[in-house]
């Protein structure tokens, strides 16, 4: 062989070597339960977040991340399924023992991962699925390895909860503070797996069951904020202690990156289901959690990834987590899920510095069937919001079997239009001063929700009665 072209070769395969390495990081998604976007302090609030606010620093934050639903299950459905909820039917929250889950057929950010040679583990909050109900799919089933967490909320609070599950198995025992015990059972995963020397990387989520409701948060810290702001109600302070604590777990996980030496190889994405219950949680934003408002899905976004990642930048680009799953396939080198649509896009041009806005094919939508309004899309700047023409219809909290039909046949009605770059709070609709871009905005939120409740599935619910039911209004 000519030594041009032997030369040419090694290079060649030096690149790809280095490539392949490169393009398969560790890839480490810590989800918060509830927490709005104005919760940790480096997005202005004076609950203390030290560790959260570094990982900020020496990563990309962002102002205008969404997830992808205003509620747990469906959220959780669109980060690891990279497509919206309702498509994949996660249409709202999941009730105990309930039908509707993330189903088998969709391929999962941790199936992919696995294909590509990842240890994938879960640890915390699942609420995609019954755990130990074998007729539906487990996070094993969904490509995790394994896993130590809870169906929905840990019980009977965050202090030594009693309905953990590893691997399929009850959990006897456990104590410590929930945030602080699935971090422990990561780390210790991380260990077992041989994270740092072992060639293949992982996929770990960390999905705490803080800030949601029942709290429960170390005493000490509580008196901290309690002395700290004395007009601050046992409540807020609580729930500022749970905060810190879930920054001082976190910041355990962030140091064991630095100890194995995989700090640079780690792509971190630290976020929120949906927005807070709080008004604090939720600053300058109409609405709350499971609203379609802003106050119902903007939540805080940092992506820190040491090295590929520019430090201290603040990007307020609208993002969501259905880009979630793109974005790691496109860093990992995987194709994406075949034959499926995918409503998120990649990230990666924009973490590389090599763009400043993201191409999405469709606007950002957000669908949550039970609340008034029921719907919203984001393009750019717009915000449009609707009602469907089922929102008088009282309903349960759960998803019941006379719902089905009601969502496969909505419609969205009954528009409003908001301007976010004037207008954060939603306060002034400007449809009339904007007739075309009004028109434009209904034609994409008629023709997106009509694609997305057609592919939706349809489930038999046979015992889920639902409870009282009542018209839920958040306008
Ligand atoms: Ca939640």
């Amino acid at each position: 062989m000519p030594l041009l072209r032997l030369l040419l070769l090694a290079v060649v395969i030096g690149a790809g070597a280095v490539s392949a390495a490169e393009s398969r990081p560790n890839v480490l998604l810590v989800l918060l339960d509830d927490s709005g976007w104005t919760d940790f302090g480096c997005y202005g609030s004076q609950i203390d977040t030290p560790r959260i606010d570094q990982a900020a620093r020496e990563g990309m934050r962002f102002t205008d991340c969404h997830s992808a639903a205003p509620n747990c299950s469906p959220s959780r459905t669109g980060l690891l399924t990279g497509r919206t909820p309702s498509r994949v039917g996660m249409y709202s929250y999941r009730p105990p023992d309930h039908p509707m889950h993330l189903p088998t057929r969709e391929v999962t950010l941790a199936e992919i991962l696995k294909g590509q040679g990842y240890h994938t583990g879960h640890f915390g909050k699942w609420h995609c699925s019954t755990l130990l109900d074998a007729d539906q799919p487990s996070p094993q089933d969904q490509g995790f390895d394994y896993t130590l967490g809870t169906d929905n909320n840990a019980a009977p609070n965050h202090l030594n909860p009693v309905n953990f599950i590893r691997n399929g198995e009850p959990v006897e025992k456990t104590e410590g503070y929930s945030c602080q015990v699935v971090v422990e059972e990561c780390m210790s995963w991380l260990d077992s797996i041989g994270a740092g020397q072992s060639a293949d990387p992982f996929f770990a989520c960390v999905w705490y069951h803080e800030p949601h409701t029942p709290i429960a948060s170390p005493p000490e810290l509580v008196e901290k904020y309690q002395s700290q702001f004395p007009d601050l109600s046992q409540k807020h302070a609580a729930y500022y202690a749970n905060i810190e604590n879930v920054d001082i777990a976190t910041g355990k996980l962030l140091d064991k990156l630095k100890t194995l030496g995989i700090d640079d190889d780690t792509l971190v994405f630290i976020t929120s289901d949906n927005g807070g219950l709080h008004s604090f949680s939720n600053a300058r934003l109409r609405g709350k959690k499971s609203n379609v408002w802003e106050g119902g899905h903007r939540v805080p976004g940092i992506f820190r990834w040491p090295g590929h990642i520019a430090a201290g930048t603040i990007n307020d680009t609208p993002i969501s987590g259905v880009d979630f799953l793109p974005t790691v396939c496109d860093i990992a080198g995987a194709d994406y899920p075949a034959g499926v649509g995918l409503d998120g896009v990649s990230l990666a041009d924009l973490f590389a510095g090599n763009a400043d806005r993201v191409e999405r094919e469709r606007p950002l939508y957000w669908f949550f069937y039970r609340l008034n309004p029921s719907l919203a899309i984001r393009d750019g700047k717009w915000s449009l919001i609707a009602d469907t023409n089922d929102a008088q219809r009282p309903k349960s909290h759960g998803l019941t079997a006379e719902d089905m039909p009601h969502i496969k046949a909505s419609r969205p009605e009954k528009f409003l239009l908001f301007d976010l770059s004037e207008d954060l709070a939603q306060k002034h609709d400007v449809s009339a001063a904007h007739p075309e871009v009004f028109a434009e905005m209904q034609r994409k939120a008629v023709e997106l929700h009509a694609e997305v409740v057609a592919e939706g599935p349809r489930w038999e619910i046979k015992d889920y009665q639902g409870g009282k039911k009542k018209v839920w209004d958040s306008y």
